[in-house]
C-alpha cells in the first residue's frame, strides 16, 4: 500500500530548458516525464532562474510533489496540473543522477524536449520508493497523478493558473 499525505511547501516558482532524461519514462511505464535542466557543479556561471533549479534539486527532499507546468514556445501553452518526481528514482538501480521529472496531466500533440518548462511545486505528498514489480511502480504513479490533481482542485491552489509566473513577460499589464 501506498500512503499519501498532501503536506504544502512554499511555492516553488521553476523554469528550465527540458532535457532527455533515461528514455523510459513513455516507453517503458507509460508515464512520459519532462526533465528539467539542472546545472550541477557550475554554482559560479548561472543565471537567477538556473540557481533556482539547482537549490531546489539539491536542497529538497527527495519524493513526489504536485504543481502547475507550463510548456512555453510550443503549439500548446496551456497551464495543466503536475505530479512531480524529485530524486534518485530508487526504482532502478542503475539511476545515479538526482532528476527533477513532470508528468504534467494533459496529452500533449508533440514532444516538447528543447523548450522552457515553467512550473509552480506546490507539495509534497510520498517519499520515492523501491517497488516489488514494475506493476506495482505503475500503479503507485497513476494513484500520484489521481491525489496530486484533487490536491491541486482546491481553489487557493486553483488560482494559480492565472499566477504572473505563467503570464509572458511581454503581456503583463
Ligand atoms: P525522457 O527520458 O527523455 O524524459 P520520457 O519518456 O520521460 O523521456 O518522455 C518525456 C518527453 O515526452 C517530454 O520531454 C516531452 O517532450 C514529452 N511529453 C509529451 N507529453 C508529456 C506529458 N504529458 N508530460 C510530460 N512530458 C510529455
Ligand atoms: N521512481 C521511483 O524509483 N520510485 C518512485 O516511487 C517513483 N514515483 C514516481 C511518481 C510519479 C508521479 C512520477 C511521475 C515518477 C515517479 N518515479 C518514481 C520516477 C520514475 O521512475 C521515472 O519518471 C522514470 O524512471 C523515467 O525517468
Ligand atoms: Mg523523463
Amino acid at each position: 500500500m501506498v500512503s499519501r499525505v498532501a503536506r504544502a511547501i512554499e511555492f516553488a516558482r521553476l523554469t528550465a530548458e527540458v532535457v532527455h532524461g533515461f528514455g523510459r519514462g513513455s516507453k517503458l511505464l507509460g508515464f512520459p516525464t519532462a526533465n528539467m535542466k539542472i546545472c550541477w557543479g557550475q554554482e559560479d556561471a548561472l543565471t537567477p532562474e538556473e540557481s533556482e533549479v539547482l537549490k531546489f534539486a539539491s536542497s529538497s527532499k527527495p519524493g513526489i510533489y504536485y504543481g502547475w507546468a507550463k510548456v512555453v514556445g510550443g503549439d500548446d501553452e496551456g497551464v495543466y496540473k503536475t505530479a512531480m518526481s524529485v530524486g534518485w528514482n530508487p526504482h532502478f538501480e542503475d539511476s545515479k543522477v538526482k532528476t527533477i521529472e513532470a508528468w504534467i496531466l494533459h496529452d500533449y500533440a508533440e514532444d516538447f524536449h528543447g523548450k522552457e518548462l515553467r512550473v509552480i511545486i506546490c507539495g509534497y505528498i510520498r517519499e520515492e520508493a523501491k517497488f516489488e514489480s514494475l506493476e506495482a511502480l505503475i500503479d503507485a504513479i497513476q494513484g500520484d497523478g489521481d491525489f496530486c490533481s484533487q490536491q491541486l482542485d482546491h481553489p487557493t491552489l486553483h488560482s494559480l493558473t492565472q499566477d504572473s509566473w505563467f503570464v509572458p513577460a511581454n503581456k503583463v499589464m
